[in-house]
């Protein structure tokens, strides 16, 4: 007599759950990833496991989690993000939960590396205003300002904002950093607190977001700060949307302190229909596709993190759930 699937699945592998919140087809696509990242492990979605594989599964690799689906895994020794940013899952994981391992992918480091310097050129090399005159059919050329003439500021030197630091040395422009924790990286002029801060933003032709969305980061430019940046300057936010107030940086850009915004994310994902920041003249909206999470160097990191875990039972780098990130 064959024994139904399910029971199969208890006597011959370990339960994984992956538990999203994310279009059915995507996760169906992360499924098929890691399960061939990890042959040995039984990955199942929340909704096709059964009471038992629920309380007996130790790890979740999660998405969005459903804070619900989450709680009704009681035995889960840690959760493995497949974001590299936790900061909404730390946010609504409240409580003493089960360690949390974010998502640490060089290859995301280098894609969003690539999209700093890429839209640092895009300002260094003036083409919003270009475009600008272009759609008033102006012909006049603007001055040339080479990368050594420009500072670019970085608001975070973590995995994203130190590969960005990398980056932009190699390309030549003038490199600022500002993190929590001081720290030496040599070719950037690094910095921390607040008149740290302070003189950071006074220097900085290119200001660029990527630091984490915690409670000391939010609102982190705000009217004051964003007055205290360099007149002319532009800002690059490819972090989180509620780092930046949004009503204050529409300002700002209308007085005119700032000369054009990129941003990548928003405090609404999807950016709502009505957002005034859609039509402003200075302001580029990406649809947060600065570092595109790639499916299969981010499985086979989790599979790395998975199979050590198994062999050693050491949990791979923890986040801080008290800091934040
Ligand atoms: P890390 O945790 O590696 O680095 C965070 C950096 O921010 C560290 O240098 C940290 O300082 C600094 N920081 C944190 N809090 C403060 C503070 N209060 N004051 C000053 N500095 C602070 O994160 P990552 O580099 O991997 O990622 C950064 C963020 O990028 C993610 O949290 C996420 O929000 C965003 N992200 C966006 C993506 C996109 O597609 N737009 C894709 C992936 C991530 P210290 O070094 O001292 O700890
Ligand atoms: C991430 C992101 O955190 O895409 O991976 O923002």
């Amino acid at each position: 007599m064959s024994l139904p699937a399910e029971n199969n699945r208890l006597w011959t592998k370990k339960t994984i759950a992956l538990v999203t919140r994310i279009e059915p087809a995507a996760e169906l696509a992360w499924k098929s990833v890691l399960s061939e990242h990890l042959p040995d492990e039984c990955i199942l979605s929340f909704h096709e496991m059964t009471a038992i594989e629920r309380q007996e599964a130790e790890i979740a690799i999660v998405a969005n989690p459903d804070p619900a689906h989450v709680a009704a895994l009681p035995n889960l020794v840690w959760i493995q993000s497949l974001w590299a940013g936790v900061e909404r899952l730390v946010g609504e994981l409240t409580g003493e939960g089960p360690p949390i391992v974010r998502l640490m992918d060089p290859e995301l480091a280098r894609t969003m590396a690539e999209a700093v310097l890429a839209w640092t050129y895009y300002l260094q090399r003036d083409m919003p205003a270009y475009r600008h005159q272009q759609i008033k059919r102006v012909w006049q050329p603007l001055p040339y300002r080479p990368p050594g003439q420009v500072t670019v500021g970085l608001l975070g030197l973590g995995l994203l904002g130190a590969a960005a630091a990398d980056r932009l040395k190699g390309a030549g422009f003038k490199v600022k950093g500002w993190s929590r924790t001081p720290k030496q990286i040599e070719g950037v002029d690094t910095c921390s607190g607040e008149s740290g801060l302070e003189g950071l933003l006074a220097a900085s032709d290119i200001l660029v977001c990527l630091v984490p969305l915690t409670p000391e980061t939010q609102g982190l430019l705000n009217a004051r700060r964003l007055s205290a940046m360099k007149c002319g300057s532009a800002l690059i936010n490819f972090a989180r949307g509620p780092v930046v107030v949004t009503a204050d940086l529409l300002a700002a850009l209308d007085a005119g302190r700032l000369s054009h915004v990129v941003l990548d994310v928003f405090e609404r994902e999807p950016l709502p229909m009505d957002s005034p920041l859609w039509e402003h003249p200075n302001l580029t909206i990406l649809p947060h596709i600065s570092a595109p999470t790639d499916h299969a160097t981010a499985a086979s990191i989790v599979a790395a993190n998975i199979q050590a875990y198994r062999r050693s039972g050491c949990l791979p780098l923890t986040v801080d759930r008290g800091r934040g990130y």
